[in-house]
């Protein structure tokens, strides 16, 4: 009998041994095992149930030694084997709270470089580029009057081409400014020629929704006054401004326009860069696309700010900021550009990055 427990202690201790080898590299093993070992020597079918069956068959002393040391083998095995599993959890435990380290001191919030839309870009480029040739940067509101919008603009009030402009009109006669000649306007009223100015915004028309036309939109406004300006300076300042805008030779055209703060007004095509001046739904099929109006500004509206029109003349325009990003980034439709789809937005983000300052 005696033998039979050095035996079981030999198995256990070679058993317990192999166990405690996973503790470092496989804790959740260990534990596993250490269960194991507990069911298959203190469990009701397990090696020590055995052992006493075998005891009952012994006479009194010898069952009171052997007791004894069965006992003794018992209280090794059960500490043993809890020892066992308290280190396998701790050890689980350790694992855990390493690989699910959490750094709190690391920004939870994902930063993702912002960038300029599109027509940000167009317009700090726009204005980089008249900057440079002189002209200082005006402003003025959205929602404006009728004198600056139409009547300081040589419109009457029965004026047809008042049509042409579907404005958004408040309670009260204010409206929502529907080009960013209100600014010229403005311009005059501060300054004393000779002056070059641009100002630019948002500028709204309840319009039809295409590929080339929102209902809101942006313009960028430009005015020189001076002495003996001609169309030829209109001409020469709307050249660099486009081959400062896309670096290369486009195709322009100027057609007669009719605006009545211009005398005489044209509109300034570009051949359609999205499909190559084939024809797409940008261009409406007909390979150009109209940019700007232009022109001389009209006697009326120089004399209406104050400015002697036989002693000064000088140009305006007035451009489609949104249809020249679209031109310059090949944006083949304006709908998405006001979309606030960040996706959209995204495209541009590496491919016109423009440093500030
Ligand atoms: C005007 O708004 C005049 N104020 C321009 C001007 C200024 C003429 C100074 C003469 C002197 P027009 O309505 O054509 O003109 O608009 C100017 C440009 O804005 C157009 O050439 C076009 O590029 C853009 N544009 C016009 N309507 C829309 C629209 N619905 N959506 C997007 N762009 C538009």
């Amino acid at each position: 009998m005696q033998t039979k427990l050095d035996q079981l202690q030999a198995e256990f201790l070679a058993q317990l041994a192999e166990a405690q080898a996973l503790l470092n590299e496989a804790a959740d093993q260990a534990g596993k095992q250490a269960e194991e070992l507990r069911i298959a020597f203190l469990g009701k079918k397990g090696r020590f149930a055995e052992l006493m069956v075998g005891l009952k068959d012994l006479g009194n002393e010898e069952k009171a030694q052997v007791g004894k040391g069965v006992n003794q083998l018992k209280e090794l095995v059960t500490n043993s084997i809890s020892d066992l599993s308290q280190k396998a959890q701790t050890a689980i435990a350790d694992l855990a709270v390493r690989s699910q380290w959490i750094d709190i001191s690391l920004n939870p919030y994902q930063e993702e470089p912002g960038s300029l839309h599109p027509v940000s870009l167009m317009h700090l480029k726009l204005e980089e580029i008249f900057e440079a040739m002189g002209f200082t940067i005006y402003d003025g509101p959205q929602v404006e009057t009728d004198h600056y919008n139409f009547e300081a603009l040589n419109f009457d009030p029965h004026h047809p081409a008042r049509d042409m402009h579907d404005t958004f009109f408040f309670k009260g006669g204010r409206l929502l400014r529907t080009q960013t000649s209100t600014i010229q306007i403005r311009a005059m009223e501060k300054l004393k020629p000779p002056f070059r100015i641009i100002g630019s915004g948002k500028v709204f028309r309840c319009e039809r929704v295409d590929a080339s036309h929102d209902a809101c939109f942006h313009q960028l406004e430009g005015m020189m006054v001076d002495k003996d300006i001609s169309v030829a300076n209109l001409k020469h300042f709307m050249q660099v401004m486009l081959s400062g805008i896309f670096e290369s030779e486009v195709k322009v055209r100027l057609r007669p326009g009719y605006f009545p703060f211009v005398e005489p007004g044209f509109e300034l095509e570009m051949a359609c860069l999205i499909c190559g001046g084939e024809g797409c739904a940008v261009c409406k099929r007909v390979g150009w696309i109209e940019l700007l109006g232009c022109g001389m500004v009209h006697p009326n509206v120089l004399r209406a700010g104050g400015i002697d029109p036989e002693e000064y003349s000088g140009f305006a325009f007035g451009m489609g900021t949104d249809r020249l990003a679209m031109m310059k980034y090949g944006i083949s439709d304006i709908r998405p550009l006001h979309s606030g789809d960040l996706n959209f937005s995204r495209l541009f983000s590496a491919a016109t990055h423009y440093r500030l300052g």
